[in-house]
């Protein structure tokens, strides 16, 4: 079956799928609009195949294009509305859509079209990551991708129609779109959703809802905020955590605090949500769990396909149907992900217990993970390296309470550190602009060349 009309089989008409302030849209409104959506689409031309790219706010106008576009048979294509024009047009040119939408259409007069049939194998939705190279890479996901990875978090979390999700996070990520919204969609759930994550906003509405999910810096701050203890989270079932590796300590706290143990799972964009801690039986702090029904968990000696022993440090393989089939127009990146017989490597660093429960325990490569987004040093190293009087840099991750990490800049030269925060924050989103810039005599290498980064000046205060 299609992802749409897997996602409509239990939606009520007068049930309220999305509010957000003083907007709402109940099943049967939002099913009407989205007939209407695709009516505008296949009045632009769109036909099934087509990729079409989203570039709009958080309003519940983006769900309701987005279900067009994949009910229509097409691709849809988000990018994040703060994204520079430069990362966008980065977007744009890689995957060459046939439609960029920067404005809500004007849809309602037009008489709704019926859903496509859709082959489950064709690609409904790419998602963007960037990678070593800095350069965007699309990762394409079928029907049965998403619905392999929303279905087996429906049951294992134990979705219903009464529950009612708080939700906070970006909505072009796999964490905000497929498991907080579609998790919601498919179980005919209300969503309530915020444009952004702010702890009083989040206070204030908790007492409504009954799920909630963040990544790490959601979690750490409502814990600094003094109302989070008076709050009433009576009607709260469920608290996940993900995208970032969250703190026992922040874990504890919040247990304590609140009396609800944090749900921690772990995904990937090209992968899914593959592995959770269990909804009932413990959860246990600094362990991302257990893989999800019909996903597979490896961990090998890096380099090759040998399994460590239990409390070995590897590398995590995933395996199963949420597990996307390669990027866009990226043979020489797909190759150097997919193994053979569908086998992922993760970059990830993983150890298993006896019980079969895993802890992420660090990247291989140095992706920078900040707020549960990903920087990737290549990509701001280019950026920086550009700038007049810069010599070399390099970007790195330090540890922050807050965001888990932040972004700092080494670089040799004699630009000032004003000139390279406005470059960086001219082309970059903000989530990529390094906080922190060291000016050194040279960068710390070793003697093949490779720079230390473990070598690099720590922050002077770091929490
Ligand atoms: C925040 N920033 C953004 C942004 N949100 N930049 C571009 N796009 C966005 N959507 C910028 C801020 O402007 C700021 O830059 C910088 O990030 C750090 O933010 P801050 O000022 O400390 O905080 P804040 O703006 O409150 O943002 C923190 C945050 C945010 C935690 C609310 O980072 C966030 O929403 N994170 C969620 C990430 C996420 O959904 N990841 C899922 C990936 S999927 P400046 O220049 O203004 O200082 C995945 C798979 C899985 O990983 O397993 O889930
Ligand atoms: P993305 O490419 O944006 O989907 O980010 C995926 C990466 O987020 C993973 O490869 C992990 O490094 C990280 N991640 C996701 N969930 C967790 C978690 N619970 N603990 C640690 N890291 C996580």
């Amino acid at each position: 079956m299609s992802l749409f009309e897997t996602l409509r089989q239990d939606w009520k008409p007068d049930h309220i799928a999305v509010q957000m302030g003083d907007e709402t849209l109940t099943y049967g409104e939002l099913t009407d609009r989205v007939a209407h959506g695709r009516a505008w689409l296949a009045q632009q031309g769109v036909r099934p195949g087509a990729v079409v790219a989203v570039r709009l706010p958080k309003t519940p106008d983006f769900l309701v294009l987005m279900l067009a576009v994949v009910s229509a048979g097409a691709v849809f294509l988000p990018i994040n509305p703060r994204s520079t024009q430069a990362e966008t047009n980065a977007i744009v040119q890689d995957s060459q859509p046939f439609l960029v939408i920067q404005e809500v259409p004007f849809v309602s007069h037009l008489r709704g079209v019926p859903a496509a049939i859709c082959d489950p194998e064709a690609e409904a939705v790419r998602l963007t990551t960037s990678g070593t190279t800095g350069r965007p890479k699309g990762v394409p996901l079928s029907h049965r991708n998403i619905l392999a990875m929303v279905q087996g978090l429906n049951t294992a979390w134990g979705w219903s129609a009464s529950d009612v999700l708080l939700h906070t996070l970006p909505v072009h990520h796999v964490h905000g779109l497929f498991v907080a919204q579609l998790g919601a969609l498919l179980a005919g759930a209300t969503a309530i959703w915020h444009d952004g994550f702010t702890s009083d906003a989040v206070l204030r509405d908790l007492p409504r809802c009954t799920v909630f999910m963040g990544v790490p810096t959601f979690y750490h701050r409502l814990l600094a905020h003094p109302d989070l203890g008076s709050t009433d989270l009576s009607n709260m079932r469920l608290f996940t955590s993900g995208s970032a590796p969250l703190q026992a300590s922040d874990h504890e706290a919040f247990s304590a605090v609140t009396g609800h143990a944090i749900l921690e799972r772990y995904g990937m964009t090209e992968i899914g949500i593959v592995l959770s801690n269990p909804l009932d039986g413990p959860r246990v702090p600094g362990r991302v769990g257990y893989p999800l029904p019909g996903m597979r968990a490896r961990i090998v000696v890096p380099g090759l396909e040998e399994h460590v022993d239990d409390d070995v440090v590897g590398m995590l393989h995933i395996k199963g149907p949420s597990v996307f089939s390669g990027y866009h127009d990226r043979p020489e990146a797909t190759a150097a992900a997919l193994l053979d017989h569908g086998w992922m490597r993760t970059g990830d660093l993983a150890r298993r217990d006896e019980t079969g429960s895993i802890q992420i325990v660090g990247r291989q490569d140095h992706l920078i993970l900040t707020g549960g987004f990903n920087v990737y040093p290549m990509e701001v190293e280019t950026v920086l390296c550009e700038q007049p009087g810069v010599g070399e840099v390099c970007v790195y991750g330090q540890p922050d309470a807050d965001l888990g990490q932040v972004v700092c800049a080494a670089y040799v030269g004699d630009a000032s550190e004003s000139d390279l925060r406005t470059a960086a924050r001219l082309a970059l989103s903000g989530y990529k602009v390094p906080r922190h810039y060291v000016r050194l005599s040279a960068l710390p290498r070793n003697p093949t060349g490779k720079v230390m980064r473990a070598a690099l000046p720590p922050l002077p205060h770091t929490d």
